[in-house]
């Protein structure tokens, strides 16, 4: 990848203008099955816990559920057209685990093939390269019952699915992502609790880490064992970028990026798990669910390694005297923790603003930070933002259009970051703007925002943002625009 040769026009507050993208620079959007497709029950689709969780009193803001979300798996043909008409060069989408093995092992449902089949045909009739993600999170109901990712034989079945998706799509998907954001699965699903299936063990939580780990490993070797195509293999993490606060910040950081961010990128790019990260964790588990062999099975090469990012955290040491804010993000949860061994250790703290409307502070320095970080740790590893978006109250004009000029901002600020990243000798791929699509914000919804396209959820119609718009220029030229 050539390097940044534009004349550019710098800012202090990351609003640089005559930025040119190297040619080859990858413009792409994303979604994820369970928050757009609906047709929960067609077809062949198994439960998920997603459709648990949802469907489980007080889960869920309103009571909403994916159900019919954005009607994508009825309307994906002209959401494809959509897709054209933003000039995308790739789709990051993921196949909903249910739909093709609704028992989560054994009998193959051959409806839910065919539909992602037809969609990755679709997408290579309009030229754009198919970005496929196996996991986003619906796990099968019935493997969540034989215990979910806190046990081994979930890794058993991951791999066998990500045999048969190898042998159906892999002569045409352009990039295979294993997992999205394990963090979330092992920590607010096993841990915090406020993502599905709810649970609040910490000990399962990190156990899930590892058997996340483990799959993502065996997945890799099956997909590349069964595609005939000429597939780039990928996973994607969300990333904690951490600022300490007062004495104890740095021991602070150092806790929670063992606990974030290490204890994927270390087995994944190193195999290996960091050993302060067994040491913080001892009094929750002694890791005995890590067996020979494993760490050799996670540590697989792939082509890109997909970073999400959307804002940074600022954490301290807990001194006792003050209440606790465990304001990391998410829809919080009684009795639950994202940190397990760290839980009465660790104190989030309220970010400076401003904020989006998810009330996560906007740091575009936090990308790029970020981005020369991991290139330095992982200096052969090339990059690709696989999710960076914004919700906000949108308002909806008496003729229908959508002016959404803050979100507009917060990614003309994030491309700025990842601009200035390319220009520091970071070797990024692309970038995949969080979300094509409004969609069900998982424990938020439909209440919070994210797409350059907006969804009316009583009629489904779509209608293009400023921000859309915005963006098609962008993936058509290659330029930021002004
Ligand atoms: O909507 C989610 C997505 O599913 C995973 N990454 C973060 C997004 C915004 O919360």
């Amino acid at each position: 990848m050539s390097r940044v040769t534009s004349a550019v026009v710098g800012s202090a507050d990351y609003r640089d203008s005559g930025l040119v993208f190297p040619p080859g620079f990858t413009f792409g959007s994303a979604t994820a099955s369970y928050q757009i497709e609906g047709a929960a029950a067609e077809d062949g689709r198994g439960p998920s816990i997603w459709d648990t969780f949802s469907k489980t009193p007080g889960k869920v803001w309103n009571g909403d559920t994916g159900d019919v979300a954005c009607d994508h798996y009825h309307r994906w043909e002209s959401d494809l057209d959509l897709m054209t008409d933003l000039g995308l060069g790739a789709y990051r989408f993921s196949i909903a685990w249910p739909r093709i093995v609704p028992g989560g092992r054994g009998d193959v449902n051959q409806a839910g093939i065919d539909f992602y089949s037809r969609l990755v045909d679709g997408l290579l009739e309009r030229g754009i390269r198919p970005v496929a993600t196996l996991y986003h999170w619906d796990l099968p109901q019935p493997l969540e019952d034989e215990g979910g990712w806190a046990v081994r034989s979930t890794t058993d079945a991951f791999e066998e699915y990500a045999r048969i998706m190898g042998e159906a799509l892999g002569d045409r998907v352009h990039t295979w992502t294993t997992l999205n954001e394990p963090w979330c699965s092992a920590y607010l699903g096993y841990g915090q609790g406020g993502h599905a299936p709810g649970r609040h063990e910490p000990a399962a939580a990190l156990a899930a880490v590892h058997h996340l780990n483990l799959a993502h490993g065996r997945a890799v070797q099956a997909l590349r064992e069964t595609s005939t195509g000429t597939p780039q293999y990928s996973i994607t993490l969300n990333f904690h970028v951490l600022r300490g606060h007062g004495d104890g910040g740095a021991e602070a950081v150092r806790r929670a990026d063992a606990l974030a961010n290490r204890a994927f990128t270390h087995p994944l790019l190193k195999g290996q798990y960091p050993a302060d990260l067994l040491e913080d964790t001892a009094s929750v588990t002694d890791w005995a669910f890590v067996q020979d062999g494993d760490l050799r099975a996670i540590n697989q090469p792939i082509d890109v390694l997909g970073v999400n990012y959307y804002s940074t955290a600022t954490v301290g040491l807990w001194d006792g005297a003050s209440a606790k804010q465990m304001n990391d993000g998410h829809k919080p949860t009684a009795g639950g923790t994202a940190w397990p061994g760290s839980a009465d250790v660790l104190e989030f703290v309220a970010q400076p603003g401003p904020y989006t409307a998810m009330g996560w502070n906007i740091a575009p320095e936090g990308l790029e930070e970020l981005l020369v970080s991991l290139s330095e740790q992982f200096p052969h590893q090339p990059l690709m933002v696989t999710e960076n978006g914004a919700a906000f109250d949108d308002v909806v004009a008496p003729d229908g259009s959508v002016s959404d000029p803050e979100r507009l901002d917060y990614l003309r600020r994030h491309f700025t970051a990842a601009h200035r990243a390319l220009g520091r000798g970071v070797d990024l791929r692309g970038y995949f703007v969080w979300s094509l699509l409004d969609n069900f914000e998982w424990g938020f919804g439909y209440a919070k925002r994210f797409g350059i396209v907006r969804v009316d959820f009583d009629t489904l119609e779509r209608t293009v943002k400023d921000s859309g718009r915005w963006y098609a220029e962008l993936a058509k030229t290659g330029a930021l625009p002004a």
